[in-house]
């Protein structure tokens, strides 16, 4: 597909394919075969990697963002490989190999990619997986191998899916005339979905930074970049002050918290139950589940409160259903989303399998996730694959060794740039100097920054949600003037550069609220 009627996702994708085109008789032929990747992934689906340490439930997210329990979670090989998921018109799972090879793989009884893949993981580069679920037809969800596990060989692929190791490991395929640098430049997701629990590690912000930086020259954190905080409940109440002993207000708080510690990296940290997520919305509960807790509902309050003390209580403890039957509870609910559900059962005894399913659902924090990945990726996906796009023509051109090809390439960027519809990619840079601490700006202009690069409607650009359009005029005016000024005035090189993206982007808002009004 090196068509030159792509359907890309927006003008900005499609200034940067025609780019592309133009210059490709102009290059040698590996940038050439450079560029025909970027073209080929600019108009594919926006590509989200979900990462984060290991054990964080990664996979589980995954699966509930499909809405098929396919990847495999807990153990085995496949946990330590990047796997893709993307639309497809049949459901099929390949592994492909180092040297390009591929081979496909049977999913297994229930559905699920096999945990083990009876090849010899060393030479395995990763698998992709098609399937017919309609999410994917604009979201291609990549999982990861967690980072921070023991194994070098998972950590590096998750590095450099991310970017992080721009210049590692030579995966050399043969089946391509791309060198391992090159390859790795187009390689990397466009967009995180970043897992942690609680507590953020200092490596969980090496490896934003990373990502961050990797995508750098053209791309920015909180704009391609948010944050959950899983396992939301299994965060200990108690110990969070201003929780008033609720696990959910409680977990809402920490990732408040830790939002802090992520900002400018994330665009947001948000609390999910993937587990229930997950169990809700791949068919993993029956009606076999909701019968089992209509019985747990009606024993004496002292029974409940003492099984859901423990999950070793709640599986040893003497009571009617039988202990198989609890730990499947377990397994797909956690004491958590048990003790949920036996509050929707009291307060409706009569309550279906499919509301209780739906009760589990809305408690999981799924729909508040999905509606952030709509607003921050799926609404920006135009702007993040050029971004993206671009980042990898520089990088193609920086590797090729050939000054002419690589000042014709600079200066084809250049003149994109300074086109009023590609102003967006600049603002999208200034954005990443500010948030990556290459130019040092202070709290409330940082913030300003990233407000007005992380779209979302002009009022919102403005901060102004809602507001008459008088206001915004005026609004958007004076910032422009005042951000004129700051690029003049008492601003290092660095910070005037950035001024003056700003300044540029206020004056467009205005004209964009005159001519809307
Ligand atoms: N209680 C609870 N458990 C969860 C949640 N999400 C995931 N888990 C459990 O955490 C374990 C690890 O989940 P995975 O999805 O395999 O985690 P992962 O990050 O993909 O793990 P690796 O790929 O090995 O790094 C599984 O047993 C999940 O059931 C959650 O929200 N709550
Ligand atoms: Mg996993």
């Amino acid at each position: 597909m090196t068509g030159s009627e792509g359907h890309w996702p927006g003008p900005l994708s499609a200034a940067v394919a025609n780019l592309c085109q133009r210059l490709q008789p102009q290059v040698g032929p590996r940038t050439a075969a450079g560029f025909r990747e970027v073209l080929r992934r600019l108009s594919a689906p926006l590509q989200v990697a979900v990462a984060g340490r290991i054990k964080s439930g990664k996979s589980t997210l995954v699966n509930a963002l499909i809405g098929r329990r396919v990847a495999p979670t807990d153990v085995g090989e496949c946990t330590r490989l990047v796997t893709r998921f993307q639309y497809g018109t049949v459901d099929r799972v390949e592994v492909v190999f180092t040297d390009g090879r591929k081979q496909v793989l049977p999913f297994d009884s229930s559905g699920t990619i096999p945990p083990e893949l009876g090849v010899d993981i060393s030479t395995v580069s990763h698998l992709e997986a098609y399937l017919t679920n309609a999410v994917l037809r604009d979201l291609t969800v990549i999982d990861t191998p967690g980072l921070g596990s023991l194994d070098a060989a998972s950590v590096a692929r998750t590095e450099q899916l991310l970017g992080a190791a721009a210049e590692a490991e030579p995966e050399v395929a043969e089946s391509d005339d791309l060198d391992p640098v090159s390859r790795n430049a187009v390689a990397g997701a466009e967009a995180v979905l970043y897992v942690v629990t609680q507590g953020v590690r200092a490596d969980d912000q090496q490896a934003l930074a990373a990502f961050t930086a990797a995508t750098a020259s053209r791309e920015a954190g909180p704009v391609n970049a948010i944050a959950v905080l899983n396992k939301a409940d299994t965060v200990v109440a108690d110990t969070v002050e201003g929780s008033g002993g609720d696990v959910w207000k409680a977990a809402t708080l920490l990732a408040e918290k830790q939002a802090l510690s992520l900002k400018p990296r994330v665009a947001d940290v948000l609390p999910v139950i993937g587990l229930l997520a997950e169990t809700s919305e791949t068919g993993g509960f029956t009606s076999a589940d909701a019968d089992a807790l209509r019985q747990l509902a009606q024993l004496d309050e002292a029974s409940r409160m003492t099984m859901l003390m423990s999950a070793d209580l709640f599986t040893a403890w003497d009571c009617p259903v039988s202990a198989s039957v609890r730990s499947r509870l377990l397994e797909k609910l956690d004491l958590h989303g048990i003790a949920v559900a036996l509050h929707a059962l009291d307060a409706e005894p009569a309550i279906t399998a499919g509301a209780l399913r739906r009760t589990l659902l809305d408690s999981s924090g799924l729909a508040g996730v999905r509606g952030r990945i709509d607003a921050v990726f799926r609404a920006r996906s135009d702007g993040i694959k050029a971004a993206a796009a671009l980042a990898s023509v520089t990088a193609l051109a920086q590797a090729s060794g050939d000054p002419g090809e690589r000042q014709r390439v600079h200066d084809a960027i250049e003149v994109l740039l300074a086109k009023p519809e590609a102003h967006q990619l600049r603002l999208l840079e200034a954005l990443t100097l500010v948030t990556s601490g290459a130019v040092d700006m202070p709290v409330d202009l940082t913030e300003e920054v990233i407000r007005v690069g992380s779209g979302g409607g002009v009022d919102a650009q403005l901060g102004l949600r809602g507001r008459p359009r008088q206001e915004l005029e005026a609004y958007a005016l004076e910032r422009a003037g005042w951000w004129r000024s700051f690029a003049s005035f008492g601003a290092t090189p660095g910070q005037s550069r950035v001024a003056h993206v700003v300044h540029r982007a206020y004056f467009l808002l205005w004209q964009q609220v005159r001519e809307g009004g």
